[in-house]
């Protein structure tokens, strides 16, 4: 029989949300034009205007880097709305842009459907331009805005909470307007900040450079993201015995700003800073939300492109073979045929590896029958179950009995989704994983050796 689960365990929007990895961000609104990242609500409608929007365009860059979802700013907190919503003046309905019939949430969200993207919408619940911003009226103007998103755009997979500025909004907003989601899009994920904790599927972790904590739990207390500013290195870290289970979405800019500005052509961020980002966030059991901030004209620039494209072929080219397929595997508490040590490295969903229901340690040796070099591991554990391991370290041999710990393998606790460590590279016939602390027998679904396939740095 499958192993119980324990603790706090993922709903189904969560293990959805989990198997995304990297979702693309496009922060693309009034400030694109206005050369701002927070402007104060009292730019003309006028200025917004792109010369070549294409969303096409954007969704080519993600599927050509195999990323499979993406958030769209519909309104930042300037207040200025992308869609012309029935419920404010302050929008594209006023542009000069396609005489004020254009429409950039419908562009993004059918280029996303012709595509294959999951589509989500961040809707700024800070707005500098609306008068009632704190009011019960502005309570009912979000609302609004928030039903016409996701009624009308087909299905929308994520919904956006931007803690910033928002720390008017009571539970009693979100609890409406999250309320609202569930009867709309039963399927959609919420990032929930501040007062919207309790509805919230992901949280923040804490910084915005990229950086989820080592450990970095999907468990976590709410109080912890209700008084966030208390709290940040639980956000970054994850609490090991935290009571609800909300996983870290590491919002970070592949450009120092969230918006486009032409200064920073020259800026965008080098593969080896996304490199570390990539394994410090997906390789720290988070899922990466990587922002793509679109031009004035409405695409994305050569620049950035570029860079997507040489990262995702280092993903790919990386994790291509799991060196230890094929791999001779003998473990000391094995729980039988069903959930037989071979299955970490089968390369299938459904099979993992699992000990017996009293055995919480193991020691597992991966005999991969030739010298083999590595640079970077990889461990999954089965979600479903719960966060189960808290303790493991990796070593290699030469002859499998003289064992050299791998030092930033060492003394490791979570592994959740998907854990990455990278390293010098090391030569070796054997490779084991001993797990030595946990909360529950082990289920691993993933044991993986690779070695680093890299581009030329810039
Ligand atoms: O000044 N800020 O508002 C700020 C500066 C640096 C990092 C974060 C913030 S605000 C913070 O943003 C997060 C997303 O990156 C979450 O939405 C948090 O709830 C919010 O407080």
């Amino acid at each position: 029989t499958a192993p119980s689960p324990v603790g706090p365990v993922p709903n189904a929007r969560q293990i959805e949300w989990y198997h995304r990895e990297m979702i693309a961000f496009f922060h693309f609104g009034m400030n694109t034009f206005t050369n701002d990242n927070e402007g104060d609500g009292t730019a003309s409608p006028q200025l917004f205007n792109p010369t070549a929007l294409d969303c096409n365009q954007w969704t080519g860059v993600l599927k050509s880097a195999g990323i499979t979802s993406a958030i769209l700013v519909a309104k930042h907190a300037d207040g200025f709305c992308n869609w012309p919503t029935a419920h404010t003046n302050y929008s594209v309905k006023n542009s000069p842009w396609k005489d004020g019939k254009g429409d950039v949430v419908r562009e993004f969200t059918d280029a996303c459907k012709s595509a294959g993207i999951k589509a989500g919408i961040y809707l700024g619940p800070h707005d500098r331009h609306d008068s009632r911003y704190g009011t019960d009226d502005y309570n009912n103007y979000y609302a609004d805005q928030l039903s016409e998103l996701l009624r009308n755009y087909g299905p929308i997979w994520e919904i956006w909470w931007d803690g910033a500025g928002a720390d008017k909004l009571t539970t009693a907003y979100y609890t409406r307007w999250a309320d609202s989601v569930r009867r709309l899009q039963p399927n959609c994920v919420v990032f929930g900040t501040k007062n919207s904790n309790a509805f919230a599927d992901c949280r923040w972790m804490g910084n915005e450079s990229g950086i989820s904590g080592d450990p970095c739990w999907s468990t976590i207390n709410l109080s912890s993201i209700k008084n966030e500013s208390d709290n940040i290195s639980a956000l970054n870290h994850g609490e090991i015995n935290g009571t609800a289970y909300v996983p870290a979405e590491v919002d970070v800019s592949i450009r120092p700003s969230w918006f486009y500005h032409s200064e920073e052509d020259t800026r965008v961020k080098s593969l080896a800073t996304l490199w570390d980002i990539y394994f410090n966030s997906v390789g720290h059991n988070s899922v990466l939300l990587l922002n793509y901030p679109p031009n004035k004209e409405g695409l994305i620039s050569s620049a950035d492109v570029k860079k997507s494209d040489s990262l995702s072929a280092m993903i790919r080219g990386t994790f291509k073979t799991n060196l230890a397929s094929g791999a001779t595997i003998k473990t000391l508490h094995p729980r039988g045929e069903n959930y037989k040590p071979s299955n970490m490295v089968d390369n299938l969903e459904q099979t993992y590896y699992a000990t017996t229901d009293n055995a919480k340690t193991d020691t597992i040796v991966f005999n991969l029958g030739t010298a083999k070099t590595f640079d970077v591991l990889m461990l999954q554990e089965v979600i479903e179950l719960g966060h189960r391991t808290t303790g493991w370290s990796v070593e290699y041999s030469k002859n499998g009995k003289n064992w050299t710990p791998i030092p930033e393998a060492t003394g490791k606790q979570s592994i959740g989704y998907k854990w990455l460590v990278k390293f010098k590279p090391v030569t070796a016939s054997y490779v084991r994983l001993r797990i030595t602390e946990g909360k529950a027998c082990a289920a691993i679904h993933t044991f993986g050796i690779y070695k680093q396939r890299m581009l030329e740095h810039d």
